[in-house]
């Protein structure tokens, strides 16, 4: 797979009812922006394909709330979305929107496919009908309660509690969005795909491709829960007026449902770029290329739609020997970024805009501090200390500061020109072999969507190289041992370029500055990853300008992590956690432990130092439980150890675990403890 050169890579169309959020970057742009300009360094021919999402019951929700056609809202939203991707550096090489003619003609074009080779069947069903609106309630013009998780504000499409995908005539107690009133039943005739014909191939075909390039487990497991429960047909017209019209007798009142227009529309916007590019046929080499290796990137609750419904469809289409598109090799799909212990939603207001969050700061540190800890297996949080940090320890301290000293160095004591080598020491050797090893290191955890990993051993050669000035000491040799200084500078300055294309699908303006000053020609995104680690620097090449790379975020910049800022909703109370599987469960090694001693721990008012034997183990564990228990009352109690959590320093002791405490409604701790006496060491399942 991985000589496959050519790559279509497409990211889930953002409806255009809102504006993107920090949780879409996390969950599926930023990943599939950094794997795209990752290929491209590669030498592969890459298409990255997005665009706006613009029918369906989230726009024209949207609009009604306003008072304004839903014209307007997503005029509005597809160009602030644009400009947003634009700034935050994501080249998408056409981002379209699904309301040009072009995409209507395309979905059309399917669904008519579909009803002449017979492959629809039309039925009447019973649908939740607003009787003062005088319309249908589809999707999400209903809320109610959810019958899995009892949320009272699920969606009629989805709760957003559970996960769950609802219809909405399975909600109890509904209610209509436009009038509150409770709904009354009434028949309609809708359009319906037969997606259980197509689970056995489906089956087949998410095994192939796991297979063949390794999908990722949160993904498998969605397809796994889907395929269970058995795959029925889908309604693919809905009772709406805004949306692709369906050239049917009796459909007149009708549209395409949204999601089977929005998945065609990753094919529209490939068409719309081959328009644009003045050869109409050009996008077939991607989507009909039987050598192109399709990657759909997104976030995980649009998982269904492109592991099983798009699929579905495209083999739809291929069976009837026309055209055979490619089906995607794999949808990476990312867990969820939170903020402040909340999922970001559009729909609830909830999160940082990025658009607003680029007035503020430049798009490169948030890049990389999204990037270095993107929830990849599990969700994760966005937090103003975690960026301030990422972005002065990290990008500041390592890279920036290994930039600056080693061009500074040159300017002064070589005259801004890149110096001869002299024989190489141990400590030259050492960086020369970590610079060697890191492109296919790193290249290999990005071919597998592992973009955190990656990340990380780039910012290990950066590491390594500031170590390597550091511990080389030039500013010493420049007088002891000229040669020596020389080797220092040169193989720094060879560094500092290989940075420059290694970390250029994560902080890709910045790499174009160092490659300014370096004063190489070209850009460094066009440079070759295969090639970074090579000596490129001829001796006597004349360097640029210097310049600060990046620069430090003051605590006064950033805003409070902990208080729930004005206008922002605060978390609901009881929110169920998210789900987890038993595998998730049995990664926790929980143990029962016997406390042998304890002790307060100097100088804290929280902390207890406690001796505990697990079986024949002996750990030290320290814990915040000094308001709550004192020490003597510790010794001899059996509690529960999770035994392998990473050792931690606290107030300069060594903690090996954590025992488990609940707290009562006072805010008292108390211990988690065997209800009868058992061996220390016995596992907690
Ligand atoms: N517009 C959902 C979303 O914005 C939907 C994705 C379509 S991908 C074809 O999250
Ligand atoms: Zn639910």
């Amino acid at each position: 797979m991985s000589n496959t050169r050519r790559i279509l890579i497409t990211a889930a169309l953002p409806y255009a009812n809102a504006p993107v959020h920090l949780g879409h970057l996390a969950g599926a742009y930023l990943p599939a922006d950094i794997y795209a300009r990752f290929q491209r360094l590669r030498g592969r021919d890459v298409l990255f394909i997005c665009g706006s999402d613009e029918h369906g019951v989230a726009i024209t929700l949207a609009a009604d709330a306003e008072k304004v056609p839903p014209g307007v809202i997503v005029d509005r939203y597809h160009t602030m979305n644009m400009e947003a991707f634009r700034k935050f550096g994501v080249t998408f090489d056409n981002y379209s929107r699904t309301s040009i003619p072009l995409h209507h003609e395309t979905a059309v074009e399917f669904l008519m496919e579909f009803q002449r080779r017979g492959i629809l069947s039309e039925k009447s069903e019973k649908q939740l009908y607003d009787e003062k609106a005088n319309m249908f309630l589809p999707d999400r013009y209903v809320e109610g309660t959810c019958p899995v998780c009892g949320n009272t504000d699920a969606r009629g499409d989805q709760c957003e509690q559970c996960g769950t995908f609802l219809d909405p005539m399975q909600l109890l107690n509904p209610r209509s969005k436009i009038t509150g009133d409770s709904p009354v039943v009434r028949e309609t005739t809708h359009l319906y795909f037969p997606l259980g014909n197509y689970q056995a191939r489906l089956e087949e075909y998410v095994r192939k491709s796991d297979a063949a390039d390794g999908w990722k487990e949160n993904v498998l497991q969605y397809c796994r829960g889907w395929f269970k429960e058995g795959l029925k047909d889908r309604a693919v017209t809905r009772d709406l007026k805004w949306g692709v019209k369906i050239p049917l007798p009796g459909y007149e009142n009708k549209v395409i449902y949204v999601w089977f227009d929005a998945v065609l529309g990753y094919i529209s916007s490939t068409k719309e770029w081959a328009r644009l590019a003045g050869r109409p046929d050009a996008w077939k080499e991607y989507w009909l290329g039987p050598d192109t290796k399709y990657v759909a990137f997104i976030g995980k609750d649009n998982v269904v739609f492109h592991t099983i419904v798009f699929p579905a469809m495209l083999m739809a289409w291929n069976d009837g020997g026309r055209e055979r598109y490619v089906l995607p090799a794999n949808v990476p799909a990312n867990e969820f970024l939170n903020y402040k212990g909340q999922k970001f939603s559009k729909s609830r207001g909830w999160g940082i805009g990025v658009g607003d969050f680029l007035q503020r700061y430049p798009a490169d540190p948030l890049r990389y501090s999204l990037a270095a800890g993107l929830p990849e297996y599990r969700d994760s949080d966005f937090t103003w200390r975690d960026f301030q940090a990422k972005n002065n320890n990290e990008l500041a301290d390592i890279l920036g500061n290994f930039i600056n000293r080693t061009l500074a160095f040159a300017v002064r004591a070589f005259d801004n020109a890149v110096p001869p080598r002299g024989p190489l020491g141990d400590l030259d050797r050492g960086v020369l072999s970590l610079l060697e090893r890191t492109p296919p290191a790193a290249a290999e955890f990005y071919e597998h969507y592992r973009f955190r990993d990656g990340l990380m051993e780039v910012m290990n050669l950066a590491r390594g190289a500031n170590k390597y000035f550091n511990d080389s000491e030039p500013w010493k040799t420049v007088k002891s041992d000229p040669v020596r200084c020389a080797t220092t500078i040169s193989i720094s300055l060879q560094i500092a370029r290989s940075l420059a294309i290694l970390m250029s699908p994560v902080i890709p303006g910045s790499c174009e500055r160092i490659w300014r000053m370096l004063d190489i020609p070209g850009e460094a995104a066009r440079g070759l990853w295969d090639t970074a680690g090579e000596d490129a620097l001829r001796p006597g090449h004349r360097l640029g300008t210097a310049g600060i790379l990046f620069t430090k975020i003051e605590d006064s910049m950033i805003e409070p992590d902990s208080t729930v800022p004005p206008g922002e909703v605060a978390p609901p109370p009881g929110a169920a956690p998210e789900k987890i599987t038993i595998d998730d469960f049995r990664k926790a090694d929980l143990r029962v432990g016997k406390v042998l001693r304890c002790e307060p721990v100097a100088k804290s008012e929280k902390l207890l130092k406690l001796q505990v034997e697990i079986g024949t183990e002996q750990r030290q564990i320290i814990a915040g439980i000094a308001r709550h228990y004192r020490s003597e009352d510790l010794v001899g109690k059996l509690v529960v150890v999770v035994c392998n959590l990473r050792p931690a320093t606290l107030m300069k002791e060594e903690s090996h675990g954590m025992v488990l405490a609940a707290s009562d409604a006072a805010g008292k701790l108390v211990l988690v403890t065997p209800e009868s006496a058992v061996e220390s060491g016995a596992s907690v399942k």
